[in-house]
Parts: C-alpha cells; structure tokens; sequence
C-alpha cells in the first residue's frame, strides 16, 4: 500500500528525493501497523490532521479509519534570521548540511527521529483500556503526530544525507523500544508504558523534554532542522496538555473521593491515592531529566559552537550569544558544587528551564487538593534522585536530595518508587470505558470536549 505524500516541500521537483521517500513509506506503514495502537483498523477516530501550515490546513477535524490516515512533511514559513549564537553568530542559516558538522547534525536528528516511533510502541497496547472515547481518541491523535514526527525526521535524513541518511531512516524502523538486541537510543524510551498513569506522566514529563529539544534545535543554524522542529512544537504543545490534565483529573477524582469517604486510601474505592501518582512522578520525572545528557557535556558545547543547538529562547533572550565566559554552579547533594564552563553546561541550562515548566504543572496539580480541602501536596523529588545519567548518576539519596547509604536506598526504594503489587492494584483499575460521555471512576471527566465537541460526542465509532 502508498499514497501520495502530503507535503510543503515541493517533493515533486524532486523524483530522486521522492522515489526514495516512496520506498520508506510502505515500511514506515508496516512499522505502524505492528506497533500503532492495537485493534483499531475498521473504527473511525475524530482526528486533527496536518493537511497543510495555515491555520485551517492545521486545524482540519474529521473522522478517519486509521488505514487510511495520511502522514505528510511540512515545515513551519521560513522567516528571515541569521544564526543566533555560537561560533558564527550573524551569519546566514544553513540551506545545506556543511561537511564539518555533517557526523554531528546526523546524530542529533537520528536522536531525535529514535524517540517518535518509540514512543508509539511504548503506547502500542493502551487502547485496549482507555478510560473513556476521549481519551481514546486523544491517544490514537498523538500517536498519529508522534508518526508524523518520525516522517519529519526522515525527511531530513533522506534529503540531506544521502546514501547513509537513508540507511539511518530504515533503522529508525528496525530499532524497538525495549528490545534486548535492538534497542531505542535514549533509556526512557525504552521503559515500560504499562498502565494510563504512567502514559499521563510520560506526556507531563518526556514530552516537555521534547519541547525542550525541539526549541533548542528550532534555534538551529540548519534552516530546515529549524523549521520542522517549529511546526512539531506547535503539535507538542497537545501532548503535554494530554500527560498534564490526564493526571490533573485523576487527582480531582481521588480528592473527591477521599472527602466523600473521609479515607485516604482510596484503592478499594476505585481510585489512585495520591501517594501512588506521587510514586509514578518520581519515576518518570527522574527518567526524563536523564534524557537531557550530562550536565557537564564536551558534546553539548560542541554542538552550541557550532550553531547546532541553542539554549531555550536562544535568540530571544538578550544575553552573551557565545557564551565564552562564565560558569555553571551545580548543587552536588551532601553539600560543594561543580563548577562548569558554559559551554559545557547547556544541557543543564536547557534542563533547569524544563524544571520551571515541571513546578509550573505541579502547582496546578496541587492547587486541585487545595480547592478541595484535600491536605497532601505532591512534589517533584529532588533532580539528583533516582539518576542514571549525569553527574548525578548512581548517587544514592532521598527525594528530598538528602545522600543515604546504598542500603538505606535500596530500603526507601518501595517507598519512594511504584512497586510492583501497587502496579497490580493500578492495573486492576484499567478497565475500558468505551460508552460516550462516561469515564472510568478512577479519573474525572475534562471541563471541555474535542474541537467544541461536547463531552457525550462519539469520538471513536467502532466498527
Ligand atoms: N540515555 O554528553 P552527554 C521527544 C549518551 S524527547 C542513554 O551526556 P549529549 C519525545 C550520549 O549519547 C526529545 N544514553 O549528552 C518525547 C553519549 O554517548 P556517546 C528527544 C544517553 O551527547 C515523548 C553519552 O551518553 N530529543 O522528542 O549532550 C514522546 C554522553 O553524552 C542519554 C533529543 O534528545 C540517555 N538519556 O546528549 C516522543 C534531541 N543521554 O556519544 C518524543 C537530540 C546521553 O558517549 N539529542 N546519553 O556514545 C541530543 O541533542 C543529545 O543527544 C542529548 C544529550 C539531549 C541526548
Ligand atoms: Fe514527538
Ligand atoms: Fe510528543
């Protein structure tokens, strides 16, 4: 099977470029078959798909069955600017990929390109259990754009990397997530998706590093890195709202019920208790602040002197653009810091902003308990907890940053971590819900539908 690819690329002026694209696609359709979500073929979904870069091309809704869904390539307008920082600050953007930094600008794509189709097969069994056609229909819309960012991706190999760009985008297709012999690249991408809470955090906390990625390489000297990334920040911006007020609602929900029953430990009542979704933000914050790199990171001051990567907001911050000067102070738990030339540190940079939008999320979570009398507050656990990369890695201390012995640790790890009998009590709540306008009793119901839709609408029609 193929089809015409949906494009603002002018694929059509060139046949070798397309014929090469022609030849990924079929794979790319039967990668997606084995690992998009399961079961759904005949049914149709209310789906948003990115028919073009306008407003309306962007915000076109109608039901699709999922065979017939059109994955295309588009890049956000191109705008005048000249590389914003690094060691060629004012000079224009790159059309082509310069020799030097061809190794570089392959890895970082590849990295990125490595994390889209993993995260489909991570969310590959989901729909079997979703707690309502909302959030069905909200899975089967972000595994279609995380596709759509792996194509994004591919594209980029197949038009600027010749013979072995192309040979990177058949691995793209051959890598799984949590295979033993052919892994996904980067840890978190190959962790267990087991249940809907950890899909929630995984779309608070990984996502939001996918925003903090791509708006780092959408600051990139290479124009058409640049301008793919733009237009797949604007679809991250959904994914995060499906990972923040997923778990905003289950938390209502689990406040409600704890005032209406005047118990905290609401599992036998239907709910999570919030000690459990505490559990799952520790983990998946932690695995995600991995995906950032070392703090202290040769790679990432060479990629920021070569214009490949820039800080957040790079050319909108007003600030030394080279970034030759100065350090970064990192706090080591047990008292003393690091001292990191800038350059080196932009991982860090880059991730101590991602720690704001994180607080951010956490005050709207909490303010929930506020609202309703509920006492416990939930936190994020302390940046050097539960690490496996950086200068942190393998330091053992609490969630509140306090260093403890490794015995201690592996002693506060069921209290800090989801154990697996509180994973078999989640599991057990992961029924389907699949009557318009009814929701699991584990989760409250959004203030609003899809698209102005109300909340009865049916979302998905089975077949
Ligand atoms: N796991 O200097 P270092 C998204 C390796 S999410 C395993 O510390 P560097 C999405 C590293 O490869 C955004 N290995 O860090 C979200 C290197 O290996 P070598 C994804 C790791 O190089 C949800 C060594 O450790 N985008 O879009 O600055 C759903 C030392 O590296 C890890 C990107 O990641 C790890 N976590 O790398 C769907 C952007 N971290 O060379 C999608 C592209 C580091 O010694 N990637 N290593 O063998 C990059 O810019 C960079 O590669 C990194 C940091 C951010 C990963
Ligand atoms: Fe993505
Ligand atoms: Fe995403």
């Amino acid at each position: 099977m193929s089809y015409e690819i949906p494009n603002n690329v002018d694929l059509d002026t060139d046949p070798q470029l397309k014929r090469a694209l022609a030849t990924w696609q079929p794979q790319y359709l039967e990668w997606w078959r084995e690992a998009g979500p399961q079961n759904y073929d005949t049914s149709r979904i209310y789906l948003r798909t990115a028919v073009g870069i306008t407003a309306e091309g962007w915000a076109h809704y109608d039901y699709v069955r999922m065979p017939e869904y059109r994955w295309g390539i588009f890049l956000a307008p191109p705008v005048k600017r000249k590389i914003g920082f690094g060691d060629h600050p004012d000079e224009e953007p790159w059309q082509q990929v310069p020799g030097e930094y061809r190794k570089e600008l392959r890895r970082v794509i590849v990295t990125q390109g490595d994390t889209e189709p993993a995260s489909v097969e991570q969310n590959h069994h989901l729909a079997t259990t979703a707690p309502s056609l909302y959030d069905l229909r909200n899975l089967f819309q972000l595994e279609v754009e995380e596709g759509r960012h792996l194509w994004a991706m591919a594209y980029l190999l197949h038009r600027y990397f010749g013979r072995d760009g192309r040979e990177e985008a058949d691995e793209l297709l051959f890598r799984r997530s949590g295979d033993a012999d052919h892994p996904r690249i980067l840890h978190a991408f190959n962790a267990p998706v087991r249940d809907w809470v950890d899909y929630y955090c995984f779309g608070m906390f990984a996502d939001r590093d996918g925003k903090y990625q791509l708006a780092a390489l959408a600051e990139s000297a290479l124009d058409p890195l640049s301008r793919t990334t733009r237009f797949m920040l604007t679809e991250e911006a959904f994914h995060m709202f499906v990972g923040e007020t997923g778990i905003q609602r289950i938390v209502r929900r689990t406040a409600e019920v704890m005032r209406q029953s005047g118990r905290s430990d609401v599992f036998e009542l239907g709910a999570i208790p919030l000690e459990i979704v505490q559990k799952y933000v520790n983990n998946w914050y932690s695995e995600s602040l991995d995906l950032f790199g070392s703090e202290d990171s040769s790679n990432a001051a060479a990629y920021f002197a070569a214009g490949l990567k820039g800080r957040y907001q790079e050319s909108a911050l007003a600030t030394d653009h080279r970034a030759l000067d100065g350090v970064y102070e990192m706090k080591m738990p047990g008292g003393g810091e690091e001292q990191i030339p800038l350059r080196r540190a932009m991982n860090a940079l880059l991730r101590d902003a991602y720690v704001q939008d994180c607080t951010r999320g956490l005050k709207r979570w909490n303010k929930e308990l506020e609202e309703r009398g509920v006492e416990y507050r939930l936190a994020l656990p302390d940046i050097a907890f539960n690490r496996k990369v950086g200068l942190y890695a393998g330091l053992t201390c609490t969630p509140e940053g306090k260093l403890i012995s490794a015995e201690e640790y592996e002693q506060g790890r069921k209290l800090w971590l989801v154990t697996e009998d509180e994973r078999a009590r989640v599991a057990a709540l992961m029924k389907p819900v699949f009557e318009p306008g009814k929701f699991a009793g584990w989760i409250a119901p959004p203030p609003r539908g899809v698209n102005n839709q109300p909340l009865d609408y049916r979302y998905v029609q089975f077949a």
